[in-house]
């Protein structure tokens, strides 16, 4: 963090505590996290150290209070610590934390996630969306016996071996979007288009036979980058005439672009899908599921292997039902709303200032970009003004608003965000960006 901050009231000061804290990390952890993104790398300054959350907001370990927009990378859609999640834990957790057998509560979680989204016949619980990614690469290739998957430059699908390819996230952010470590010969199996390029997703799949075409149906992972019309639609056709198969990599999206997801806000059915975040309501939950007749390949029915020791463990599943219990259409309505008045709050501040912004949301996923042309792809996400975007970033944080730290990552709101925390926002926003502005014009 800028340790610079002058003593405004209310305004958060430089962390001591939290400094401290992330020195003795860096000993332990490599970069002091266990997680990349979290290290600040695509914004500069020092990570502040969590102590507890409530709401709309956060507090670090010197008592500054934040309005957080990332809420721990998405799963947080009723806002930190809802006493209705909560009292669900506490009621399950009396009764044991891990049994590795089955448990009513997995299926009535797989009840709660069919009936938002039907074409989701059989799924498998997991614990991370990695698992869930990588778990359909599995099965897309043996499903079809081939080898090739299609990604899309910029989305990110998790960290495994297959994916780390132009992926999007972390690796973006720090400008390595392949990694050491993954084998050439696997790494040449994963395909890349531009997002929003049908003509070149088609030329790939015409000319190697994929297993699957795999995308974010709204990018999160590459700053927030919607599909434009007839994109998706157009995939769907590639992978009916090609024979590969189409997923869904739902893990930001999911019960945020809308009730049912990105088939519902699109109309277009994947063969397979992966969620995560929203799915466990900030517990460990990922899952991957389709039609019966795909998922029966997995083992134990189908000899597709996939195991996990937590898979489908109770809290976890407590965590996840009893947000998707509180997440009505009313309310995921109530909270779109208040994410549009978000991005048209951020698209004025930004006219005011004079500064070229494209800002957009999907249900409660937004994300903006400094640029003064259409986002459609990575390569355009790239454009922007990251130098600006860094010094937004230090603004807002330092008048108690926490972006996500990195230029490529989308931003979520949650139930707890109402008018006035969303007012806030705006008035301390707007405010940030004239000294962001005002900074930049000195260096
Ligand atoms: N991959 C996550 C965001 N796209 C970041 C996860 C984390 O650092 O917690």
């Amino acid at each position: 963090m800028t340790t610079s901050a002058e003593a405004v009231p209310g305004i958060p000061r430089p962390s001591a505590q939290s400094a401290a804290l992330m020195a003795r990390a860096r000993q332990r952890f490599p970069g002091g996290v266990n997680s990349p993104v979290r290290a600040f790398g695509g914004v500069g300054g020092e990570p502040f150290v969590v102590a507890r959350g409530e709401g709309a907001r956060i507090w670090d370990v010197d008592g500054n209070e934040y309005l957080d927009y990332v809420l721990s990378w998405g799963p947080l859609v009723l806002g930190h610590a809802p006493p209705i999640v909560l009292d669900a834990l506490a009621d399950v957790m009396q009764k044991g934390t891990s049994f590795g057998i089955p448990t009513g509560l997995e299926l009535q979680l797989a009840d709660a996630v069919a009936e938002r989204m039907p074409h989701l016949e059989m799924l498998r619980f997991v614990s991370s969306g990695t698992e869930a990614a990588m778990s359909i690469a599995r099965l897309a290739r043996a499903h079809t016996g081939r080898q090739h998957l299609l990604k899309f430059e910029g989305c990110y699908h998790g960290h495994a071996d297959s994916f780390l390819v132009k992926a999007g996230s972390g690796v973006a952010t720090l400008g390595l979007p392949n990694s050491p470590g993954v084998p050439d010969e696997l790494a040449k199996l994963t395909l890349t288009a531009p997002f929003n390029d049908l003509e070149a997703t088609a030329r790939l799949a015409r000319s190697v036979p994929l297993a699957a075409i795999l995308l974010e149906p709204v990018v999160g992972n590459g700053g927030f980058i919607p599909p434009q019309p007839g994109f998706i639609e157009g995939l769907r056709q590639i992978a009916d005439e090609t024979g590969a198969l189409l997923v869904f990599d739902e893990v930001m999206t999911g019960f945020r672009i809308a009730y049912g997801g990105a088939r519902e806000r699109f109309g277009v059915t994947p063969d397979l899908t992966a969620l995560g975040k929203v799915i466990g309501g900030g517990l460990p939950v990922a899952a991957y599921g389709g039609c019966r007749a795909l998922m029966e390949q997995i083992a134990p029915v189908g000899s597709v292997y996939q195991a996990g020791t937590l898979s489908g463990n109770p809290l976890a599943m407590a965590g996840g039902l009893a947000t998707l219990r509180a997440l009505t259409p009313e309310l995921h309505a109530r909270i779109e709303e208040r994410t549009a008045r978000l991005v048209h709050g951020l698209r004025t501040m930004a006219a005011r200032h004079g500064v070229p912004l494209v800002a957009d949301h999907a249900g409660s996923m937004f994300g903006f970009f400094f640029r003064d042309a259409p986002v459609r792809n990575f390569d355009d996400a790239k454009q922007s003004d990251v130098a600006l975007f860094r010094r937004f970033f230090h603004a807002a944080r330092e008048r108690g608003v926490y972006l996500a730290p990195s230029a490529f990552e989308a931003g979520f709101v949650s139930a707890a965000h109402g008018d006035a925390e969303i007012d806030a926002t705006l008035d301390r926003l707007d405010d940030a960006l004239g000294a962001a502005l005002a900074e930049g014009a000195r260096t």
